[in-house]
């Protein structure tokens, strides 16, 4: 049967992709949903563009925008750079990049530039990187960068998880959607390995930028395959850690 999976923040761990297209026995049937934040960490992130790359042209697939992603597209196009970039992850797209032809550097930027900033299904389920901030949903953001830079989204699902939906003081931006899909901030900051389910939010972003696994989902029987933990992946490095 068809499936429709989302995949968590890979940040650069293609060791860790490869692993979970494998083991959730990913065919062409399925539809995949990537949220972002493919490079900056561990020190395959070419390889994972490449790899997403050519999904895309044997796979129906959303691809959407991560912070990171944004951060090394502006490199490429327009040499800009920031020292916190370079210090959370940039410094090792940027050794992962050396020497590159040219042809495939461009193509990588065509694809980054090309990433959409949400998804949102004929089920009312949406899908993007980090969050939205206006009430009323992401139509009305009016702050684009914040689908893939808030934290306030997921911070205010964690705040509401023991309120009832039908409570006065409800979050109004929880109420919008049937599910919300995202990754950005890692559940290992919070000691989780595992996608985590709060206030109709799913956070997907396992942590493999650390020390946790890549975790694929299916998003409608919520089944997820998972990689081996990312320093296991790539024993002589450290990641973002
Ligand atoms: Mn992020």
């Amino acid at each position: 049967m068809a499936r429709t999976l989302v995949i968590g923040d890979i940040h650069g761990g293609f060791r860790a992709l490869e692993q979970i297209l494998e083991r959730a026995k990913v065919s062409t049937d399925d539809t995949l949903i990537f949220l972002g934040d493919y490079v900056d960490g561990w020190s395959e992130s070419f390889e994972t563009l490449n790899l997403l790359i050519s999904l895309k042209a044997s796979h129906n697939c959303i691809f959407l925008r991560g912070n990171h992603d944004e951060l090394f597209y502006e490199w490429l196009k327009n040499g800009k750079d920031n020292p916190n970039w370079l210090l959370h992850g940039g410094q090792a797209t940027l050794d992962s990049y050396r020497n590159r032809p040219l042809n495939f550097i461009q193509i990588h930027a065509n694809f980054l530039e090309n990433l959409d900033n949400y998804y949102l299904d004929n089920k009312n389920r949406l899908f993007l990187h980090a969050g939205f901030t206006n009430i009323k949903g992401i139509e009305h953001e009016h702050f684009s960068k914040m689908l893939y830079w808030d934290r306030s989204l997921w911070e205010t699902a964690l705040a509401a998880r023991n309120l009832p939906e039908n409570d006065p003081y409800y979050p109004e931006r929880l109420k919008i959607y049937s599910e919300i899909f995202i990754g950005h901030t890692p559940l290992s900051k919070i000691n989780i390995d595992k996608p985590m389910l709060v206030s109709g939010v799913w956070n997907v972003d396992t942590g493999a930028a650390f020390t946790n696994p890549l975790t694929i989902m299916d998003i409608d029987t919520k089944e997820f395959w998972q990689s081996d933990p990312l320093p296991n992946l790539y024993p002589n490095e450290k990641g973002r850690n």
